[in-house]
């Protein structure tokens, strides 16, 4: 079947004119890296167009659908915009599809001279082809390169929007909501079929619609079809949507007198509703759940476990393919155990009770999206359950969308840590991708960073983390360079000192974080409610607040030292992880220091691997944050007649005021911890700007993404 694209000749030519424009004039980032900018001629590009005058897209039907009419006009925008050219693209009945592509993966191959050939079993894995062959153009790869066959590790691989019915994005910091509800389904913004291609160029497939903190009335059949909506514009892009379901919703929606999962009405109440969803959403993904948790309603308000809350929904859902997504983030206002503990000791024993279609969604680490954490422990213990990886795309904790922090190497940091659970390299990749226990669900969810703002991402160079997010979740053995390599090619340029000059700040920017922020392992030291900017002091009153809302609670700063005791004689959190890591972890002489005072509570004396006191050296990274973030400044003000100027203006006011917020961060902190220390500020930190006073007196109002208005008293 030979098909002609759907986008004529004099688009295209209107398209580059218009990208020369843009160029010229300046980006405001909405293309994101699906930018598509002629190529300069040369060799590699000559080579490419002699390899692409034809496409195949090859599948074992041979038909075409949806899916594929958006791979022909991806491919005829993005060959057009980079080469200049439009191929003959056709469909062909194959079969002789490569076996590994699997079910949503691909095949490219040269075949005949002029010819390329994009094959897979289905069709959205000809649409995953077409966009990895222009990534390939886009990061220019030699032609040998297009010779590939891929397939994503994780089944599921899913953006969760923590996103409310009146716009509302909770720890959102880009914009409002992408989902217009009010005019859904009336209207359908051409935006969503724009996030749908981004998401789909990465490979995602799943996108979790509202916050885990759920809005019940999504449920309602007025919400449905809005929710329709929304799934029809994925759906060519192999993106399936998915919602959050509060717990309590028998009650509060069904009028039943109990949400108890064993009540035979409730279960009731859940097949019947589940039915409905999937009569407006044939393909729909399934459930994303936080019970029991931060107020939120659950199965231990009926004294039943989390299993009994998952199942009862999984059995609903599981007769139409549906998933539910059962958080393991939880802790209990009545516990005594150290927080970080309290999911592991809830959760363990559960293991090989949940359904099959249920997996255990847990955060990378034990606490909470923290600039630097251990894994979860949880990742190394429940062997007969599917475990997901929840990870932050959004930066709650390291800076919001004003400070630059890649998360890349955070990520990586979690999905290759070794919980041991199986011998030495049973990483957390392996647990999640279901290849130590032979699990059949795997899933990977990440928390969007995504809102309206014109660059999605409000700050330009955040959209490198919704790129390796997707990235990961599709491979997780590609390595934060690469995928900075690959970013920094597609959204900036190729030319050499662009490209090494953006990937260097990228890489060394969330150490740069850590270190002016939350350095050794400091942790939830941030100001409250807002979580932006220092607040050591902070403590959080009021009913309903908890002691372990409060950051002396984990930096238990005295006059004897500071950090969490977690070893042995403290609160014994390394017992949750395997023998060979609470051995390490569990001696204050073996731990690394980039952990130390997670795990254990420090003498301001302690002589560090340096050779200097604790303090010193606390001190010292303090200073050395500020010195770094300082540089990335340095190096993002060369790039002046490099790159655009309405990007490069974006990100060089954005780097001010980082630079300025670090200063506040060591001032802050260090005063406060002088208190304890009683010790002078080593030579080399720079005087702090303020006494103590004032940064206490910081009050940060309305900032973005913060639920309700905080009370913080000191
Ligand atoms: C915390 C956020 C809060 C979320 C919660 C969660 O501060 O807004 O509701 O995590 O993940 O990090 O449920």
């Amino acid at each position: 079947m030979i098909l002609t694209p759907r986008i004529p000749a004099l688009f295209l030519c209107v398209a580059g004119l218009a990208a020369w424009i843009s160029t010229a004039r300046g980006d405001d980032g909405y293309r994101l890296w699906l930018r598509y900018d002629q190529m300069a001629a040369g060799p590699l590009k000559t080579a490419y167009a002699a390899v692409l005058p034809r496409i195949v897209l090859a599948t074992p039907t041979g038909s075409d659908s949806a899916t594929l009419a958006a791979a022909r006009d991806e491919l005829a925008t993005g060959l057009g915009g980079l080469l200049g050219f439009m191929p003959r693209i056709t469909i062909e009945k194959r079969t002789d599809i490569p076996s590994a592509a699997g079910e949503e993966g691909y095949g490219l191959k040269r075949t005949e001279p002029g010819t390329l050939v994009i094959s897979a079993w289905q069709d959205v894995g000809v649409l995953h082809g077409a966009f990895a062959l222009l990534r390939a153009i886009q990061t220019r790869q030699p032609v040998e390169q297009f010779d590939t066959v891929s397939a994503p590790k994780i089944q599921r691989r899913i953006l969760d929007h923590w996103d409310e019915l009146d716009g509302f994005v909770e720890r959102g910091y880009a914009g409002r909501s992408l989902w217009e509800w009010s005019v859904l389904p009336d209207y359908k913004n051409p935006r969503y079929r724009d996030y749908a291609r981004a998401c789909a160029s990465l490979g995602l497939n799943g996108a979790e619609l509202t916050n885990v903190n759920a809005p019940i009335l999504v449920m309602t059949p007025g919400y449905l079809v809005k929710v329709a909506a929304l799934a029809d514009v994925f759906r060519p892009y192999g993106i399936r949507v998915y919602l959050t379901a509060k717990f309590s919703a028998p009650k509060e929606l069904g009028g039943l007198p109990t949400a108890d999962p064993l009540d035979p009405a409730v279960i009731a109440w859940w097949k019947a509703k589940v039915d409905e969803i999937y009569r407006y959403v044939p393909d729909f993904g399934g459930l994303l759940v936080k019970a029991s948790s931060e107020g939120q309603p659950g199965p231990q308000d009926y004294g039943r476990t989390h299993a009994d809350g998952a199942n009862v929904m999984a059995d609903a859902l599981a007769r139409h393919g549906g998933i539910v997504m059962w958080r393991a983030f939880v802790y209990q206002p009545s516990s005594t155990l150290d927080r970080v503990r309290q999911a592991a000791a809830e959760f363990k024993g559960l293991d090989g009770k949940f359904r099959d279609n249920v997996v255990v969604q847990i955060k990378n680490g034990p606490l909470d999206f923290m600039p630097r954490e251990p894994f979860h422990p949880l990742f190394g213990s429940m062997p007969k359950t599917n475990l997901a990886i929840e990870l932050q795309i959004t930066q709650e904790y390291l800076g919001a969308s004003i400070e630059l922090a890649y998360l890349a190497p955070l990520f990586k940091e979690a999905l290759e840590s070794d919980t041991y659970r199986a011998g030495p390299g049973t990483t957390v990749a392996h647990i999640v991708d279901g290849s130590v226990d032979h699990h059949k669900l795997t899933v990977i969810a990440g928390v969007a960073n995504t809102g309206t703002d014109r660059d999605w991402t409000g700050h330009p160079l955040a959209q490198s983390n919704w790129y390796a997010f997707g990235r990961l979740a599709w491979d997780h053995t590609l390595t934060s360079e690469q995928i900075a390599d690959e970013w920094t090619k597609m959204t900036y340029s190729d030319e050499p000192k662009v490209l090494g000059t953006i990937t260097k700040m990228l890489l060394a920017s969330r150490e740069t974080v850590v270190d002016y922020s939350m350095p050794l392992g400091l942790h939830h030291i941030m100001a409250e409610g807002s979580h932006y900017g220092p607040g050591p002091w902070s403590i959080v009153q009021g009913p309903g607040f908890r002691a372990d809302w409060s950051p002396p609670y984990y930096h238990q700063a005295d006059a004897a030292g500071l950090g969490a005791s977690r070893s042995a004689d403290g609160s014994n959190s390394i017992a949750d992880y395997a023998p060979e890591l609470a051995a390490l972890w569990g001696n204050v002489d073996t731990c690394p220091e980039n952990l130390l005072l997670w795990f254990h509570h420090v003498s301001w004396d302690y002589k560090m691997k340096s050779g200097r006191p604790m303090w010193d050296e606390l001190c010292l990274r303090y200073q050395q944050g500020v010195d770094e973030i300082r540089g990335i400044q340095k190096q993002w003000d060369s790039l002046e007649h490099d790159i655009d100027p309405e990007r490069f203006a974006h990100v060089q006011a954005l780097l001010r005021l980082q630079v300025a917020n670090a200063c506040n961060w060591r001032d802050a902190c260090l005063l406060y911890f002088q208190t304890f220390s009683k010790r002078p500020l080593p030579a080399g930190v720079e005087p702090p700007a303020h006494d103590l006073a004032y940064y206490e007196a910081v009050k940060i109002r309305y900032f973005p993404g913060t639920p309700g208005d905080p009370k913080v008293t000191r």
